[in-house]
């Protein structure tokens, strides 16, 4: 069973994940865990919190010479700012000048909600955790889960295709494209024309203390046919990834394949026809069914995107409640990024790969990485005679 938990405040002292069931000898490199935790940084239209932090990974547990034991994989990351929040979030003091205490929820964050449930009336209680700086430590499970699967060559892209309504023209990239044009842009679009007006929609939504979201999509190649499994609610391939995406800070939706277009469509027009070819196999022509058929992957690329709503910290705030005084009040102001699209892309990729790899190990699992070699080829042999 693979399975992990994170813990941390947004400005407290660091971010904490415990990753378990990684199988005993998988070759693990902090260094491929830090790229990923840079990717996860960078993007037009973050804000100056990423000028202050530069993520590093230390690894506390769990990985010996160069490999992982099979036991628990603890891993830190500090938070710099803290430098500047120790007195503010200190574990036995409080903030005797109260100066960032927070009264004013704003609409769309957790504040209120939050504040009524575990009766906080500071709402910075609920802020720091509800904050997407918790994502750093998803990502970094997230690195070793895909440093994991690679090792069975499933490799897991992905890149923006809309933030703010400025729409990429390219349909059905290769994941070799995504990676090659993705990486250099600002924006982790593959679509020059596009990035230039993604750009100029962050500007506009800077310039009016506004904030933008967008559209990434995600895509798995490699996927062996049979993960995931039609016969239980719980263990359909489709809902256990759109539940790691849509719990994502800022995710409102999630769709498979060709989602919410195909629901226009006659069946005819849907569903990918199935051929035969000796020597090759079965195969399709076309993926709108984005990898998976009856909460099972088919054995074709898998292809989810998610939208992201405009981040809820608004430098030009709308009107809220101080939830002492009950007056009419505008929205706290927090520092805050315009968009963070480009790195949810890169969030969506690492859990998508902690759910792969999760229910990889499900099917084909045993305690070293020699053990799950073994259950998986021997896999790969049954279905390649079906
Ligand atoms: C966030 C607010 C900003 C973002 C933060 C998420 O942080 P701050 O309030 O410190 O300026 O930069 O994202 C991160 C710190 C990160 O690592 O992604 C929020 O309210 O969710």
């Amino acid at each position: 069973m693979l399975r992990y938990l994170t813990a941390g405040e947004s400005h407290g002292k660091a971010l904490v994940v415990i990753l378990e069931g990684i199988p005993a000898g998988v070759p693990v490199k902090e260094e491929e865990i830090n790229r990923q935790l840079a990717r996860r940084q960078r993007g037009y239209g973050r804000g100056a919190r990423m000028k202050i932090e530069q993520d590093r990974v230390e690894v506390l547990s769990g990985i010996r010479a160069g490999k992982t034991l099979g036991s628990p994989i603890a891993m830190k990351i500090d938070n710099k700012d803290w430098a500047h929040w120790s007195k503010i979030m200190d574990v036995a003091q409080d903030d005797e000048g109260q100066t960032k205490v927070v009264h004013h929820p704003r609409p769309g964050h957790a504040d209120l909600a939050g504040g009524m449930k575990y009766d906080h009336h500071d709402l910075r209680n609920i802020l720091e955790r509800a904050s997407a700086r918790e994502t750093a430590a998803r990502v970094a499970a997230g690195g070793v889960a895909r440093i994991f699967l690679e090792e069975f060559d499933i490799k897991v892209v992905g890149h923006v295709i809309n933030i703010g309504g400025a729409v990429t023209g390219v349909q059905r990239p290769s994941s070799k494209e995504i990676v090659k044009k993705s990486e250099e842009s600002p924006v982790r679009c593959i679509d020059p024309e596009a990035e230039k007006k993604m750009i100029a929609r962050i500007d506009e939504a800077k310039k009016n203390g506004d904030s933008l979201g967008g559209v990434f999509e995600i895509i798995v190649e490699g996927v062996p046919v049979g993960l995931g499994s039609h016969v239980q609610w719980d263990r359909r391939l489709d809902g256990r990834l759109a539940q790691a995406v849509m719990s994502i800070q800022a995710i409102k939706g999630v769709e498979i394949g060709n989602g919410f277009t195909s629901a226009n469509l006659f069946g005819s027009e849907v569903h990918d026809e199935i051929f035969y070819k000796k020597g090759q196999g079965y195969y399709r022509k076309t993926n709108n069914a984005g990898g998976l058929e009856g909460g099972i992957s088919n054995g074709m690329p898998l292809v989810l995107r998610a939208a992201m709503k405009p981040l809820s910290t608004l430098i030009r705030p709308l009107q809220s409640v101080h939830i002492i005084t009950k007056e009419i009040h505008l929205a706290t102001v927090e520092r805050t990024d315009v968009t963070a699209v480009p790195a949810a892309a890169v969030i969506g990729e690492n859990v998508v790969a902690l759910t792969l790899a999760e229910i990889f190990l499900e099917k084909f699992g045993g305690d070293s990485l020699k053990e799950v070699r073994r259950n998986y080829e021997g896999y790969l042999e049954q279905t390649e005679k079906f």
